[in-house]
């Protein structure tokens, strides 16, 4: 195994994390740049360098760029983790059950959520249709979530791997952004109780330190989700 020489280039987000956990789950030694995206630091020439879409999470290792929070696990995992403690080894059964759950969150559920999130709370106005549409398709997501964990304590089989890891920051988001109570699917409920209590998560949710905590965050996304409501519905048909 090579000596690793990482940097990761993050913010306290559901995709950032992602990275954060998988690297103190492997108990990589690795640098923290915080890119603080309100201020548009993942736009700057130099960072495009390294992920030309201009988004976090990247890293580098040594030469070697990587950027999309999907490719990152597997790149950390195909070269770091000889010992399969979160992945699946290449070719076997439970490593392509993997990847589907992997390519499901990288094209669903990252994607729907944020959307769920930007309309129900960022959004300068107020569409409920949009709402509507990202919200229920989310709950549609995570009715799939609780499908695969009351057959499997994980998603890609009986050990907790990368594919747990990528979806685990969006669904506790989901408590956070869209006031969702998990209760509602009691084995994904379960699932996530399970991760949280990881050492490595919880080390990796403070990577780079949150300015607020979870409560202060959730009763300012409730102002934020008020302030929407309180606007007249834009949508017109
Ligand atoms: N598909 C990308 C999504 C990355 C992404 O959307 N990152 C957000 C933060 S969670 C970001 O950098 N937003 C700032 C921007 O869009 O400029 C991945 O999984 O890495």
């Amino acid at each position: 195994m090579s000596t690793p020489d990482i940097t990761l280039y993050t913010w306290p987000t559901p995709n950032g994390f992602k990275v954060s956990i998988t690297l103190e789950e492997l108990e990589l030694p690795y640098k923290v740049e915080a890119i603080d995206i309100s201020t548009n630091r993942q736009k700057e020439e130099w960072f495009l360098k390294i992920n030309p879409n201009g988004r976090i999470p990247a890293i580098t290792d040594g030469e070697q760029r990587v950027f999309e929070s999907g490719a990152i696990l597997l790149y950390l995992t195909d070269k770091y983790d000889k010992e399969r403690k979160i992945s699946y080894p290449p070719g076997t059964p439970e490593y392509y059950e993997q990847l589907g759950w992997i390519m499901w969150q990288m094209g669903g559920l990252g994607p729907m959520q944020g959307q769920a999130n930007h309309f129900s709370v960022y959004a300068p106005v107020r569409s409920d249709y949009a709402i509507r549409r990202y919200v229920d398709e989310t709950k549609r997501l995570y009715d799939v979530l609780e499908a695969r964990l009351i057959e499997s304590p994980f998603l890609a089989g009986d050990k907790y791997t990368i594919a747990d890891i990528i979806c685990f920051g969006w669904v506790r988001s989901s408590r956070i952004h869209l006031d969702f109570n998990l209760g509602n699917w009691p084995s994904l409920n379960k699932w996530f109780e399970t991760i949280s209590k990881r050492p490595a998560v919880q080390k990796g949710l403070k990577v780079p330190p949150p300015s607020k905590t979870e409560e202060e965050w959730k009763n300012i996304l409730a102002d934020a989700r008020k302030r929407i409501l309180s606007k007249e519905n834009t949508d017109r048909y």
